[in-house]
């Protein structure tokens, strides 16, 4: 079965991702587990934390950076996780023999084609298209250990921003973006160099030192707008071969620095393949569960995979801008059920209120209440009689609840009920 790829990957012919079949070889070691972890989107389910931060990161840069009130940045959140090797690696200069390039660090279907293991893996593509400034959010895959920081899935936000001449210097019409050197018609005759840490060759000085304090500025004033004000941040020197320079932001959190981002400045041999040859640009990429730990105060990376309702409830209907501190879910389970009844004839679903209910599970149910939700609303076509169906989430904090405790309780809510709303049990 190509479908239940468990047991020895180098034995099978082909893998089947989504409704393409893939062939494997010496270089897959993707596995089940990982491949359950596809197509969850978590960056895109509205009760997520990590949705609430894209948001707040989408929405900065969408109201920082407009032309004639219309956001500069489009978005690309969609974007399969399978990529090429020469969009994970050939298309960003990273070496033949670069470690990020591993077995042990990638999760490839086969040696052309991988799981990708940094959202910059789209970057070339998407200049080819003609796009300059843009944003790329999406899962990303690393063969990593499971602990409270670290997961083989995680999420990311890379962003490109290129300006023309005109643009990086609408004051200064006589500084230019170009070393005189560096023929941009021909910008493959010219061999540029990173052995300056300042600056790579081919760029001024001036342009250099202006896109790098325009990048830091944005991505600080990102990090303000999350954190507040007196966040307290650093500047890391950083490598990486498709920026240069580079530089790794960290932020204080919890006593340690914690470095949430990556970025520098293009290297223009990626632009000169891929783009447009008069524009020099920024990038960066940003991790989103360390933001999201550090923001709603998320002890387990793990967490941002819950599927569990009391971990949903406290990110559901959320402003993004709202002040979140989770509280821990008891490890003990739940247990729900289901609660349907007719109103009374003087009632329908739309006069019914749904706070009067809430009111009287928690006083009945009390701290054992986790979460009360509408599931059903139902009109019968012959009777027209209004139905309402809630689901009622029970868990204790400190002990295992049984389901015959459950049930007792559950059923005193519904004799409550009956009495206060004149309501008829299903
Ligand atoms: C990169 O992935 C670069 N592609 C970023 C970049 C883009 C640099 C564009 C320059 C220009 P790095 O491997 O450092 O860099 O990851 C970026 C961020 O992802 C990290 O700062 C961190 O916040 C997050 N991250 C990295 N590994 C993990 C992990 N295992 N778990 C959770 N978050 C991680
Ligand atoms: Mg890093």
């Amino acid at each position: 079965n190509k479908n239940n790829y468990s047991t020895a990957p180098k034995y099978l012919a082909t893998l089947r991702i989504g409704e393409k079949e893939y062939r494997t070889d010496e270089y897959t070691n993707i596995t089940p587990k990982i491949l359950s972890y596809l197509n969850r989107n978590l960056h895109l389910k509205k009760d997520n934390p990590l949705s609430l931060v894209r948001q707040r990161i989408v929405n900065y840069f969408y109201s920082s950076f407009t032309h004639g009130g219309n956001p500069i940045f489009s978005v690309y959140d969609n974007v399969s996780p399978v990529v090429s090797t020469k969009q994970n690696f050939d298309d960003l200069l990273i070496p033949e023999d670069h470690p990020s390039r591993a077995k042990s660090d990638c999760y490839y279907i086969n040696s052309t084609t991988l799981l990708r293991a940094h959202m910059t893996a789209h970057q070339s593509e998407l200049l080819r298209a003609g796009l300059d400034n843009f944003l790329m959010i999406g899962d990303v895959y690393r063969r990593d250990e499971i602990d409270s920081t670290h997961f083989p899935v995680f999420h990311q936000i890379d962003a490109v921003r290129s300006q023309r001449k005109e643009q990086l210097f609408e004051n200064h019409p006589d500084l230019d973006i170009f070393e005189p050197s560096f023929d941009r018609t021909n910008p493959h005759a010219y061999t540029n160099s990173i052995s300056n840490p300042i600056k790579q060759s081919c760029h001024t000085l001036e342009a250099t030192k202006l896109m790098e304090a325009q990048l830091k500025n944005h991505l600080i004033g990102m990090v303000r707008v999350l954190f507040g004000e007196d966040i307290k941040y650093r500047w890391v020197d950083a490598y990486f071969p498709f920026t240069h320079p580079s530089w790794e932001l960290e932020i204080y959190y919890e006593k340690n620095w914690m470095e949430t981002l990556g970025c520098g400045i293009v290297r223009n041999e990626i632009l000169a393949n891929a783009g447009p040859n008069n524009t020099i640009a920024y990038a960066f990429g940003i991790g989103l569960e360390r933001l999201a730990m550090a923001l709603y105060k998320i002890p387990d990376i793990r967490l941002v995979w819950s599927t569990d309702s009391g971990f949903l409830a406290q990110f559901q209907n959320k402003n993004a801008n709202a002040n979140i501190v989770y509280k821990p879910v008891s490890i003990y389970p739940q247990c729900t059920n289901d609660l349907s009844f007719w109103l009374p004839p003087t009632t329908t679903i739309d006069t019914f209120t749904n706070n009067d209910f809430y009111d009287l599970v928690r006083d009945i149910g009390g701290d054992i209440i986790e979460q009360v939700k509408l599931k059903d609303k139902f009109i019968h076509p012959k009777t027209k009689k209004h139905s309402l169906c809630y689901s009622i989430v029970y868990r204790h904090l400190e002990r295992t609840l049984t389901q015959a405790e459950v049930n007792k309780i559950h059923k005193e809510i519904e004799d409550a009920a009956t009495k206060a709303f004149n309501i008829v049990v299903r």
